[in-house]
């Protein structure tokens, strides 16, 4: 009898969990007008379940339930309607000019720290006007023990006394095509690390622009990493990092390792800028590490003579890059405000960070593609066996460096005038001939498959 009991009980827990596995996944709207299911992103978030989608309609969304915004672990994918142009999480946090001021109440657009993992998805909207509150890491976006996926995202105008943009403690979150601009800490402007030596991170940054961040030199602490402060592990693919200032040192990345290394493939390090008539080290990159190394492949590192382009390469830096202008379309730039002693009130004009190139370069603008007068050494320029992915033709078979690399935006491939037009089958590299370099690319990718292509 307790034999058949336990057998009906077995019996009702099966059918129970099929049922539960096989409800389909909701999709939840979010909108501010009425005729949306939840007028709060929190509100849509705290109504879902695992494998939901939050769509967020356009617009911008401010206030209690729109800041702060926690996944409470959950596996759901929370994503813009429309992409980030037109999705906006704006936190409103007070913008005073000290850095952090106890008492006034501090907003984040996204705090992760209930243990979510890649199933978390965070997609297409824009935070701006967050801030950490105290001396805590992240003003845009923290992961604290926690590891998310977040995607095709702007953190603009952030701040934080740590990570302006992110912060990351104890986290293996995954960036991908993440654009990290114009925010502000006293260690690292646009990515932090947080104060975590023996649990370190291992985040991967997948096509991320880090622009126009700025690290704040104050008088006893900060100014360390504009761009990036790494302090821990970090894989950095197809990124650039460019135009980012630190007061201090590390005006690009600042890289404080102990047994831990980062890594950069096919990135671009370019214009930024470390303190003006401080005793600092490392326009592009500032290494502090008695152990750990900087692992580079692939990869763009301006050099400005005297060996400023980094603190210490001997110790610190290991791995193929070369020095020579990517050739953007339009970088990025401050303007000085009247004020070319001060950074402090300096404003950041976005640039456009496509490469320039003789057979064209890929106009947001006009959705069309432009010629120009000169070509980019970066194109083609990427690990020979990166894979090409969606480059459009000619696209010289290999990847480009930077951000676009891999992607239907990724500058075309020059070989002289007059254009080939005519695609000849064979001609892998699009230089309108068949020959050994087009063998040779085909030997190199012999027997590879392509799997699961990314997003
Ligand atoms: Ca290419
Ligand atoms: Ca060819």
């Amino acid at each position: 009898m307790r034999r058949e009991l336990s057998h009906i009980v077995l019996i009702a827990t099966v059918f129970l969990l099929a049922v539960v596995s096989i409800s389909p996944a909701k999709i939840i709207r979010v909108d501010d007008d009425a005729d949306a299911d939840f007028g709060t992103i929190q509100a849509a978030i705290d109504a879902a379940e695992d494998n939901d989608t939050v769509l967020i309609a356009p617009g911008t969304y401010t206030g209690d339930g729109n800041r702060d915004i926690d996944f409470k672990g959950k596996e759901i994918l929370v994503r813009s309607q429309d992409g980030p142009e037109t999705c906006v999480i704006d936190c409103q946090s007070p913008t005073n000019s000290g850095l952090q001021t106890v008492h006034l109440q501090r907003y984040r657009g996204v705090h992760f720290h209930s243990g979510e993992g890649s199933g978390s998805i965070l997609q297409g909207v824009t935070i701006t006007g967050g801030s950490a509150p105290g001396n805590e890491p992240g003003g845009g976006i923290l992961c604290d023990g926690a590891s998310p996926r977040i995607v095709d995202c702007v953190l603009r105008g952030n701040r934080a006394r740590r990570g302006g943009g992110i912060g990351l403690v104890k986290s293996a979150a995954q960036l991908e095509r993440v654009t990290i601009v114009n925010n502000t800490a006293a260690d690292g402007g646009g990515i932090g690390y947080g104060y975590n030596r023996l649990d370190a991170s291992t985040a991967l940054f997948v096509r991320c622009v880090v622009a126009g961040n700025h690290a704040e030199y104050h008088p006893r602490y900060g100014g360390e990493g504009g761009g990036v402060l790494v302090e821990g592990y970090a894989r950095f693919v197809n990124c650039l990092i460019v135009g980012n200032r630190a007061g201090y040192r590390g005006g690009g990345i600042s890289s404080r390792m102990f047994e831990q290394s980062c890594s950069f493939e096919n990135c671009i390090v370019w214009g930024n800028e470390q303190g003006l008539e401080l005793y600092g080290d490392g326009h592009q990159v500032s290494t502090s590490s008695s152990h750990g190394a900087i692992y580079v492949s692939n990869t763009v590192i301006q050099d400005e003579g005297q060996g400023e382009h980094i603190s210490d390469p001997e110790q610190g830096l290991h791995g193929n890059w070369f020095s020579s202008d990517p050739c953007f379309v339009q970088p990025g730039r401050w303007e000085s405000n009247g004020t070319p002693d001060s950074w402090l009130d300096d404003v950041w004009v976005d640039g456009d960070y496509h490469l320039q190139s003789q057979a064209g370069h890929w106009d947001s603008d006009t959705a069309g593609w432009v010629v120009d007068d000169l070509t980019s050494p970066c194109i083609d320029a990427g690990d020979p066996n990166s894979p090409i992915m969606y480059e459009p033709f000619p696209n010289g078979g290999a990847i480009n460096i930077g951000a676009y690399g891999g992607t239907l935006e990724a500058s075309k491939s020059y070989f002289g005038t007059p254009l080939c037009e005519t695609i000849i089958a064979g001609d892998i590299n699009g230089d309108c001939k068949v020959d050994f370099e087009d063998l040779a690319i085909l030997m190199r990718h012999w027997l590879q498959s392509a799997g699961q292509m990314p997003d």
